[in-house]
């Protein structure tokens, strides 16, 4: 493709923005992309190559739970690698990038794709901690729900032009929904999972997470949709290192744990033993 200077422009193509990222001058922007592309691929070819021998149900579904975090995060990045998921916003009055001219641009770069595909990828994350602490359904399930409202808020943040006051009541609604996972995580499934005897592993996976979710929301809040502190391609770093640590360094910790089948994560042999049927 052509190289050459690309200026920002309200209303861009997938095309013109692909040649933006792609065309000479953001290599940084760029890189920040492919190189999760590339370790996502390779985080699915290391489960599979992990897990090949797994024989209980149990681990075969955390394995397959994790894949899909990376299956999911491939997509993304090809998504916004290739432009189909960025677009150029004009902020509203007041917002530190309003009315962006710098350069000649107009507008700032908005890698919504970003928040839309975490309301697919988050939840993965979250079944799998839930099944390694042993937890329920009902609280699985309440985790995934709250990181998909958390994720369309901060989506709807971040796309909204209208006002900017909005735009920060839409950040307030995403972190409170924030905080009920949080407190899934730390209060809940740390007791479940003393009790069912993956504490260890599960302290790790919890430190991890928590300390790298919070990441998230401040840099959002620091980057070019909230105060405008960070450039894009600093924020993007910001958010493919985040990645790197909530999503590979959480699946391959957790695989090398499932992959021993110990009882703590297949129930051992009395799981599911209880239900007994007429003979
Ligand atoms: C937003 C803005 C609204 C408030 C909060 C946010 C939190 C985002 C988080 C994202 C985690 C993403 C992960 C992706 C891996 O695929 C949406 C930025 C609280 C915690 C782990």
């Amino acid at each position: 493709f052509r190289s050459g200077h690309v200026a920002l422009q309200n209303g861009m193509t997938d095309a013109e923005l692909f040649e933006y990222v792609f065309g000479g001058d953001n290599t940084l922007l760029a890189l920040s992309f492919v190189i999760n592309i590339a370790l996502a691929g390779i985080t699915i070819l290391g489960i599979a190559y992990l897990g090949r021998n797994l024989t209980d149900p149990r681990s075969k579904a955390i394995a397959t739970v994790l894949m899909l975090i990376s299956v999911v995060s491939i997509s993304s990045y090809t998504g916004l690698a290739s432009g189909l998921t960025l677009s150029v916003l004009e902020m509203p009055a007041g917002h530190p990038a309003a009315g962006a001219t710098t350069a000649g641009e107009n507008g700032v770069l908005t890698m919504w794709g970003r928040y839309l595909t975490w309301t697919f990828s988050t939840p993965f994350i979250l079944i799998a901690l839930g099944m390694i602490a042993g937890s329920n359904w009902t609280k699985i399930l309440t985790s995934s729900a709250f990181t998909i409202a958390m994720c369309v808020t901060g989506l709807a943040a971040a796309l909204t032009t209208s006002s900017l006051v909005l735009r920060w009541w839409w950040f307030v609604l995403g972190s409170i929904f924030f905080l009920v996972i949080v407190y899934v995580i730390l209060v809940d499934w740390t007791a479940e999972a003393k009790r069912a005897g993956t504490g260890d592993l599960f302290r790790t996976l919890k430190f991890l997470t928590v300390v790298g979710w919070f990441g998230y929301p401040i840099l959002w809040a620091l980057g070019v949709e909230g105060f405008a502190i960070l450039d894009v391609a600093v924020t993007s770093w910001g958010y493919s290192l985040l990645d790197i640590v909530t999503k590979y360094i959480v699946t391959f910790v957790a695989m090398s744990y499932v992959v021993e089948e110990p009882d703590t994560i297949t129930g051992g042999t009395d799981y599911g033993a209880s239900i007994s049927g007429p003979t």
